[in-house]
């Protein structure tokens, strides 16, 4: 056996380091505090088309009350076996049949709901139902409780995107599931649109800063009468006519820990060049394009989704007019004042 200790003395020091749960800074610095992000995520796409078949496969093969979520898992090829579809977010396309109940639950997870196909289907908010249409934008805040169900024909399939990745690092997660697998509906259909969701609150209603938004339900017919208002004047070079989703109480993220956006981009458009440090989830809901995200070109149809990692240059452009629904945990960066953009 040669002396380990007299032939380099350092890597002998490191294993007797290692036993105290110890290691030396010095040989991982410029790792641990990179010049610029260095991402394990990577670009990268699913093709609804593809996803469908497997989709509808899970359905044959398990109910929504025996799964509880019937849900195929979105996982970056960066990180694979962590469910997480950026370092911070998880993406999920969740199916539902006719008649079925995906049961009460509530966790401290946030979670959105993005409709892709079908008419019929509801999630039930704290005592709402909401119901789904494609192209609405749902919420279910950090810890109320929330079921889905089905009362109309065929499939209905939509996106969850959650703050799983995040919940986990913080080590901060709770859940729980309801006694009755549906919660009591307590609220008519539309109330809390009508309170918080048309330029007004209930008049002694004052929401903290940190107050998870009242409103859940952000329709698709709303928000497409504003883009198809907003594609009357000229785009921003950088984002085309990209807003973002409020809670209309604070003018804030409706959830803390996930931005929500839409963007219209006229037929034709590109974006200029733009990086920024929220790695972010594209879903295309109109039109088709091709996104460069680095040195990888990404062509999208409806219902694609891809992924822009962190501070990887991104470029959009639209073949005829597209409309792209986005998600990030830049709302996290910006409260802690890490995050940042550039745009060339
Ligand atoms: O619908 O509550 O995709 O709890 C993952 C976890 C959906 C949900 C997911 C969840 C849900």
């Amino acid at each position: 056996m040669p002396n380990l200790s007299s032939a380099n003395p350092r890597a002998a020091f490191y294993a007797r380091l290692d036993q105290q749960s110890m290691a030396p800074l010095w040989e991982s610095l410029h790792a641990l505090v990179p010049p610029r992000p260095a991402t394990e995520v990577k670009p990268s796409v699913w093709r609804y088309a593809q996803m469908r078949p497997y989709l509808m496969e899970a359905g044959e093969l398990i109910t929504a009350a025996e799964a509880e979520r019937r849900v195929l898992i979105l996982e970056n090829e960066g990180l694979r076996g962590q469910a997480a579809v950026t370092q911070s977010l998880y993406a999920g396309l969740q199916l539902i049949l006719p008649g079925e109940v995906a049961p009460a639950h509530r966790h401290a997870q946030s979670a959105l709901r993005l409709v892709l196909e079908g008419e019929g289907a509801y999630t039930a908010v704290d005592g709402e139902r909401i119901p789904m249409s494609r192209g609405d934008f749902i919420i279910t805040p950090a810890h109320t409780w929330h079921d889905h169900g089905h009362d109309g024909q065929g499939p209905v399939v939509w996106l969850d995107g959650l703050d799983i990745p995040l919940v986990r690092f913080m080590g901060a997660g709770f859940a729980e599931k309801a006694s009755d697998s549906m919660q009591q509906v307590t609220k008519p259909q539309g109330d809390s649109l009508a309170r918080y969701g048309c330029n007004m609150v209930p008049v002694d209603y004052q929401a903290a800063p940190e107050t998870p938004s009242r409103l859940c339900h952000f329709r698709y017919v709303d928000t497409r009468a504003a883009l198809t208002q907003l594609l009357r004047s000229t785009p921003d070079v950088h984002t085309g006519h990209k807003l973002r989703f409020v809670n209309p109480a604070t003018g804030r993220s409706p959830m803390q820990t996930i931005g929500t956006y839409v963007q219209a981009l006229p037929a034709g458009f590109s974006t200029a060049p733009l990086r920024s440090t929220d790695s972010t989830v594209y879903c295309c809901l109109e039109g088709r394009g091709l996104a460069r995200i680095g040195e990888l070109e990404v062509a999208f149809d409806e219902r694609d989704i891809f992924v822009v990692p962190s501070w990887v240059t991104v470029q959009l452009e639209a073949a005829v007019e597209c409309v792209l629904f986005s998600y990030s945990d830049r709302p996290v960066q910006e409260a802690l004042g890490l995050w940042k953009e550039e745009r060339s």
